[in-house]
């Protein structure tokens, strides 16, 4: 048993508009995120077009990590944490997205996020886009939809590449990008949004459309790890992706066979254009079978070739079923869903609790390409109780950490090559898809409750000291 590497990168998640909070501080302009009012599994969450005033934004104020970082860094410090991932809000750089010259300000609060890493020794891990962008370029262009978002998008690269290039090394380049590819992902990765007002339930886009802007960000990310590795060769670039196994519903061939096809479509699409450089066999079978043309222009499928990822990313948080039969019950996943497996226990919010999956999804993706990879997102949405002395006994969330760290050192003994884990979430935050408070992720309570009250006050839970021993002894003991 070999188990984790000597320098493996133990870590924690969290992304710019679910934390920092200070919406419109320091010149940050608006961002898509900021168009979310609070919602909960029962009441989506409402996408409006401006902000309204009677009603609750919690992006706005966050878990106010704006002004928190300090505080928070410290405590990561004292978990031992060896690498930290978070998002740059690309509305504090640019906050319209089309300005000529980047907000000094927005530059300099996360050279003092990265400064105090740094004092730390911990390793930044940085998603330049997590499901956000100036709401201008939704105004301009409406989002992704158009070509000349990937220059705006460049500009906003160049910018943070060359600040941050003493203090950077690992780089994500879209959140979980392959959300792109069902019918209501595009709502928070894409910005097509321009005519939209209504709920995340709601919406839904054209795959004709999804999959021309998804295209552009796929360019878009192509030219951002060419430029990296043109001009900054010590940068490590890697992609994102949701990754969710789809098992077949029975042994029937049919069902193996739309297990393999969900997952083509899922998993692959993006995955291969991202590590290979092309789209891959099936794409346009996919295309033709959807009636979709994608404009690809001269010199796109060069882009998509040169700019293929040094490592490759996911986040982990379920598996889901696929079959051809019509009577059984769907699993929940955001904006992702499947049928439900009979095996499986889910979590309260009807996520499928599945470490096993984690390792085969590991396997698959290092066959397929065998590239270092990252877990930079796993975790429990739960209800957390506070206890009157303080404490958080949140025993079901080591529960669930200590199973999928299991499973990555599995994978490990496997012959993967896994160099790094950021559990999502280091502090509590909040939930992209329901825009609650109260499906906590963290390690690190938070008093911020779902109708925007709260102190901010940081409490560790029980999770942050078991996790702390995890990193202590390398994943050897996991009790
Ligand atoms: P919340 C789909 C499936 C799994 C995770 O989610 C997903 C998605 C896309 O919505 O999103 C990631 O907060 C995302 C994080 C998010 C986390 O999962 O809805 O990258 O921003 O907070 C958990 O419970």
């Amino acid at each position: 048993m070999s188990g984790f590497k000597k320098d493996f990168l133990w870590g924690s998640a969290i992304a710019a508009n679910q934390v920092e909070g200070a919406w419109n501080v320091d010149g940050k302009g608006p961002s898509t995120a900021d168009m979310f009012t609070s919602g909960s599994q029962k009441n989506p969450r409402i996408f409006t077009k401006s902000i309204e005033n009677n009603k609750y934004y919690p992006s706005h104020d966050g878990v106010d990590f704006y002004h928190h970082y300090k505080e928070d860094i410290k405590m990561a410090s004292e978990l031992g944490l060896k690498a930290f991932r978070f998002s740059i809000n690309w509305t504090r750089i640019f906050p319209t997205g089309i300005e000529d010259s980047p907000n000094e300000l927005g530059l300099k609060f996360y050279d003092s996020v990265l400064d105090e890493l740094n004092r730390f020794n911990i390793e930044p891990i940085v998603t330049i886009s997590h499901f956000e962008m100036p709401y201008g370029l939704v105004d301009k262009l409406n989002g992704w939809s158009s070509r000349k978002t990937i220059d705006y998008f460049m500009n906003y690269c160049q910018i943070i590449f060359k600040r941050y290039q003493h203090k950077v090394k690992y780089w994500l380049t879209f959140n979980e990008i392959n959300n792109s590819t069902t019918v209501s992902g595009p709502l928070i990765s894409l910005g097509l949004t321009k005519d939209y007002r209504g709920t995340v339930f709601d919406y839904s886009c054209d795959i004709q459309t999804r999959l021309q802007a998804l295209h552009h960000q796929l360019l878009a990310s192509a030219k951002a790890v060419k430029l990296a590795h043109d001009k900054y060769p010590q940068f490590k670039m890697g992609n994102m992706v949701a990754f969710i196994p789809y098992y077949p519903y029975t042994s029937a061939p049919e069902d193996i066979l739309a297990a393999n096809n969900q997952m083509n479509i899922l998993d692959w699409y993006v995955s291969d254009v991202q590590v290979r450089g092309l789209y891959p066999y099936f794409a346009k079978k996919y295309w033709s079978d959807n009636d979709v043309k994608i404009d690809i222009l001269p010199g796109d499928e060069d882009i998509l070739k040169q700019g293929t990822v040094d490592f490759y990313s996911l986040s982990y948080y379920m598996s889901m079923c696929a079959g051809l039969q019509k009577k059984v019950a769907k699993s929940a996943g955001n904006f992702i869903d499947g049928m439900k497996n009979p095996y499986l226990k889910s979590s309260e919010w009807g996520w499928q609790l599945d470490p096993d999956g984690l390792r085969y999804s590991l396997n698959q993706i290092y066959a397929r390409y065998q590239i270092p990879i990252m877990v930079v997102e796993n975790g429990l949405g739960a209800v957390d109780k506070l206890e009157a002395n303080e404490k958080i006994h949140d025993d079901y969330r080591i529960d669930y950490l200590r199973s999928h760290i299991k499973a990555m050192r599995d994978s490990i003994d496997d012959g993967v090559d896994l160099i790094g884990y950021t559990n999502w979430s280091f502090i509590d935050l909040v939930s992209a898809s329901t825009g609650e408070m109260s499906k906590r992720y963290g390690l690190i309570y938070i008093d911020k409750q779902d109708d925007g009250t709260g102190s901010f006050k940081r409490l560790r839970k029980d999770s942050y000291y078991w996790y702390k021993k995890i990193i202590d002894n390398n994943g050897s003991d996991l009790e």
